[in-house]
């Protein structure tokens, strides 16, 4: 997925397409101590990445937990960034900050102070046990789309279970 309308690259040529620079689309939520220090701070150590260049910060949004529901409300941002990673190294890179905050992994769904989920990697399909994009649930999932949708239109919007908290705060 690609937020501003580049040209329809040549994919033929995958060498060049993934020495290259690729937009990716990541989905952050924190539902456990401070959570807008958590995202700030997860943001910012993407942004330590030399092959992490963050483009576009959305909103920082509250959200009704889904899933497992008896836990807090989570904040929740959608981040556009480039990459010259490859994807699983992008993962790699993910995973490692969500190491730096301790996140613990108990119940699947349950509380975590940091997530940081692949949306999309160019217009990259792939299935694996590690890695699935774009990704699965997105489409179903107000607390990405409407942060997306910011990102792609620049209208902030609101539902009963998503709402916008604070605007230019990174
Ligand atoms: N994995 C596969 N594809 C991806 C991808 N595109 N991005 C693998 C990131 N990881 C991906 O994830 C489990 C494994 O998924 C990883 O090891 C990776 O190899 P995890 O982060 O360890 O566990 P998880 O987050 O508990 O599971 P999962 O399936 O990622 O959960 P979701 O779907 O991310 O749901 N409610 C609100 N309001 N806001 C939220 O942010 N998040 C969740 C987590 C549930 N409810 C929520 C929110
Ligand atoms: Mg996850």
């Amino acid at each position: 997925m690609k937020l501003t309308g580049r040209d329809e690259s040549n994919h033929s040529n995958e060498r060049q397409e993934t020495e290259g620079w690729q937009e990716i689309i990541l989905s952050m939520g924190s539902n456990l101590g401070d959570k807008l220090r958590m995202l700030r701070e997860s943001v910012q150590q993407l942004e330590l990445n030399p092959d992490i260049e963050i483009t576009a910060v959305s909103s920082v949004y509250e959200t009704d937990a889904l899933g497992f529901t008896e836990q807090p409300a989570f904040y929740n941002i959608v981040v556009s960034a480039k990459t010259r990673l490859e994807p699983l190294d992008l993962l790699a890179a993910c995973q490692k900050v969500e190491k730096k905050f301790h996140r613990e992994r108990k119940v699947r769904w349950g509380p975590r102070t940091i997530d940081i989920d692949i949306i999309s990697y160019d217009d990259i399909s792939m299935d694996s046990e590690e890695l699935t994009i774009p990704h699965p649930r997105m489409n179903e999932r107000e607390f990405v789309m409407l942060p997306l949708n910011e990102l792609i239109t620049g209208q902030v919007q609101a539902s009963q279970s998503v709402r916008p908290l604070y605007s230019n705060w990174y």
